[in-house]
């Protein structure tokens, strides 16, 4: 497979990408360009950042374009990730005997989620990618394939993260500097979603939140990834060739609350399995979190959250019931907690 490349060309240029481009799709979906975003000349870039600034702020979702990550590279992890799911279970024990924080783990997650009222059902694979990489040893393949894609979207990630950075007023090295980013975390999980037409009550995933700083995610053109905007569900539907982003808790901590991570769900319909594939980065596992000083100076209220460690957030989210942004609150200040004579108390 061809090594890495670090330059920026599109997967498949998108036809009427000037028309999408800092824009939106149909539904209102924000759109960046990457290839504007990185190679614009300087005014526009200045544009896809303040748009990108905006997505972030707005939404938490948005759908990245001419973003480098070869089309090829992407039907090849879903055929091996769909080799994988359907290797006899017993090629599999020692992943589906592991726990939250083994490396590599296989399992069928089923359970009633009251934040829905309905049962989760999908079938997954997680894997550690970065610092260090993890792979099942079979299928064959996995390993190469995946790899080489953590590091596209690894690097696809740590890019929109400089933008995201500079989209915020700051320097763009400064939040990969605040999380320590050079040493991220990142993780890969399959999803795999097998069709379920009978009622509503049946669905992927609850809504959640991710724990981490950016998703990236791709499906296998089946539609049923929602997004709550403005307290609304939208189904997400691709325009072709692009990647979903999807913004995270630790972007919420580092921005003092001027981004917002975005609450998600999985549907299930249908005749057809879906499945979907992720690339999460989060801080070095090491790193305190908290909103950068700059962003919390400026803010009426002073600072939103308290540090963290990532791999304690990581860990209380990990072990809570899936239930939206619940796991936030453990780091959010209460700014209008009332005293016993009823006044705030800040
Ligand atoms: O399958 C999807 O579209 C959503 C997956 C997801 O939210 C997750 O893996 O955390």
């Amino acid at each position: 497979m061809a090594s890495p490349s670090h330059g920026h060309f599109p997967s498949r240029p998108i036809e009427d990408s000037a028309e999408c481009a800092g824009a939106s799709s149909r539904d209102g979906i924000p759109v960046i360009d990457l290839d504007i975003l990185l190679n614009g000349d300087a005014q526009e870039q200045s544009r896809a950042i303040r748009d990108l600034g905006r997505a972030c702020e707005d939404w938490g979702f948005f759908m990245v374009i001419n973003h480098g990550v070869p089309e090829a590279l992407q039907e090849a992890v879903m055929e091996a990730c769909k080799e994988l799911y359907s290797l006899p279970r017993e090629e599999k024990a020692d992943y589906i005997a592991a726990g939250p924080k083994d490396p590599i783990r296989i399992g069928t997650g089923l359970f009633y989620s009251d934040v829905d009222d309905a049962v989760c059902r999908r079938d997954y694979l997680k894997m550690i990618a970065h610092p260090e990489f993890h792979c099942p040893a079979k299928p064959a393949n996995l390993r190469e394939i995946t790899m080489e894609y953590s590091i596209r979207t690894r690097e696809l990630l740590l890019e929109l993260a400089q933008a995201i950075s500079k989209s915020l007023e700051l320097d763009g090295g400064r939040v990969s500097d605040a999380l320590n980013l050079e040493s991220c975390f990142q993780i890969l999980v399959g999803n795999n979603y097998p069709p379920y037409a009978g009622s509503d009550r049946v669905m992927g995933i609850s809504a959640h939140s991710d724990h981490g700083l950016l998703t990236l995610l791709f499906q296998n053109g089946v539609d049923g990834l929602e997004v709550n905007h403005n307290g609304q569900w939208l189904l997400a539907k691709p325009l072709p060739g692009s990647l979903f982003i999807i913004t995270g808790d630790q972007l919420e901590i580092v921005s003092n609350g001027r981004y917002k991570a975005v609450v998600h769900r999985a549907l299930v319909r249908g005749e057809q399995t879906r499945m979907s594939f992720v690339s999460m980065i989060g801080p070095c596992l090491d790193a305190i979190v908290e909103p950068v000083q700059e962003l919390a100076r400026s803010a009426p209220q002073g600072m939103e959250f308290r540090g963290i460690k990532y791999r304690d957030y990581m860990e209380h989210q990990q072990s809570s019931r899936i239930n939206k942004k619940a796991a936030l609150d453990i780091v959010r200040v209460q700014h209008n907690i009332l005293t016993c004579e009823g006044t705030p108390n800040n």
